[in-house]
């Protein structure tokens, strides 16, 4: 056990009120923390910076599925399926801004390891842009940007991400599709600081993740439209990983407000909706609730990427400067 962990085990049972012997620590004891990485909005990279990264995504959809999920061609296809059949799980429930968390890291490992990208990781700066969808600094049809908006069917065509061939369906199967995108200043009108600022003044996490996961999540997703405001296949729209880096920066921003909410946990466990067939998965699989144990979400929940990444805990991810995300928001 390093330091770090130690101490964190001590405070973790200091603000959950649990015993520090009932933690699993550590989970990932060959995992340090040793420099932070920074994440930065995607105003501050230069255009070769941004080009790198586009590369990067570009990377994993050009290189085949390792996962053997059934209908997986590409890599691509692989980091979004954690997140299309887990959609009842991930969405609704206290795992919410946790699962988000986690996944945004299992895409950072992913090009970082298989694609050799070795710049910041990106996140939208959504409150500086949210007058004018249109004039994003995310938009362009050159190699340092996501293309624009989708054509008479929604299609995507111009730039990098032209033509991409996605594949999950809301069931969790397979059908060939394009990216879409339907921008709308309306949705994206949601995001207002008003809104941040009303889920900032909420002590408690069981009732700060629900304003969160509202208009501050659906401000980026419904402003950018088409896949990007599907709540299952979303993460086919390479933008998905920028706008929920910005989401899980506020959340950060909130878990600094106060000392009791860097560990403060809560919510639902169970799906609070009814999924697409196929994309609730087996119950046998979840019949201890991640590890829960209970109707609640705790620090013990297990966060699940398949094989894509080993199961952590969401008190593993609480502190993103702790060994498993390791990273600083500037
Ligand atoms: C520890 O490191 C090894 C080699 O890098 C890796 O294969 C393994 O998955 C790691 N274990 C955990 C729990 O992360
Ligand atoms: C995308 O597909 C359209 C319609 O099939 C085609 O006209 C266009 O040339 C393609 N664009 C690229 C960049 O491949
Ligand atoms: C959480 O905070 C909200 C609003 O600040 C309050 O109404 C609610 O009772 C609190 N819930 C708990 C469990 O403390
Ligand atoms: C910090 O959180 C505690 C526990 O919810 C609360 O009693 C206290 O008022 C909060 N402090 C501030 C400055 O909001
Ligand atoms: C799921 O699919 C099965 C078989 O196609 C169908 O009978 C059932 O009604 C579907 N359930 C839901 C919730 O859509
Ligand atoms: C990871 O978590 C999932 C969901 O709780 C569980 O089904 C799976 O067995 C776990 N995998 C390992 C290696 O512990
Ligand atoms: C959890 O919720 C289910 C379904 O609502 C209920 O049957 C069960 O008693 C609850 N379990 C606990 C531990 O509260
Ligand atoms: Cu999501």
């Amino acid at each position: 056990m390093t330091p770090y962990l130690i101490g964190k085990a001590i405070l973790l049972a200091a603000f959950a009120g649990i015993s520090s012997s009932t933690l699993v620590y550590p989970r990932q004891s060959n995992q340090t923390c040793s420099e932070i990485r920074q994440r930065v909005p995607w105003t501050s990279l230069t255009d070769n910076e941004k080009a790198a990264y586009i590369q990067a995504d570009l990377c994993l959809i050009n290189s085949p599925s390792k996962s053997g999920f059934e209908g997986a061609v590409t890599r691509w296809d692989d980091i979004q399926y954690p997140h299309v059949y887990q959609t009842v799980w991930a969405h609704g429930t206290g795992q919410f801004l946790p699962f988000h968390r986690y996944y945004m890291t299992v895409h950072e490992r992913l090009i970082r390891d298989e694609c050799g990208y070795t710049g910041n990781m990106p996140y939208w700066d959504e409150i500086a842009e949210i007058d004018d969808i249109t004039t994003s600094a995310l938009w362009g049809d050159d190699d340092s940007h996501f293309g624009s908006n989708g054509q008479d069917d929604y299609c995507v065509r111009d730039g990098p991400f032209a033509n991409l061939t996605l594949r999950w369906v809301l069931d969790a199967s397979t059908e060939d599709h394009c990216l879409t995108r339907n921008w709308n200043q309306e949705v994206l009108d949601k995001g207002t600081q008003p809104n941040i600022d009303k889920c900032n003044s909420i002590d408690n996490y069981t009732d700060a993740w629900l304003c969160w996961s509202q208009n501050p999540h659906f401000a980026g997703h419904g402003g950018i439209g088409g896949i990007m405001s599907d709540g299952t296949l979303s993460p086919g729209d390479p933008t998905f990983y920028l706008h929920h880096s910005y989401l899980d920066k506020l959340w950060w921003e909130w878990q600094n407000l106060n000392e009791s909410r860097l560990y403060d946990m809560g919510g639902p466990n169970l799906p609070t909706f009814a999924g697409q067939n196929g994309t609730t998965p087996p119950s046998a699989a979840f019949t201890d609730y991640f590890g829960d144990g209970g109707n609640t979400t705790t620090l013990n929940h297990v966060l699940y990427m398949f094989d894509l990444a080993p199961n952590v805990t969401v008190g593993d991810i609480m502190d993103i400067r702790g060994p498993v995300i390791c990273s600083e928001y500037v």
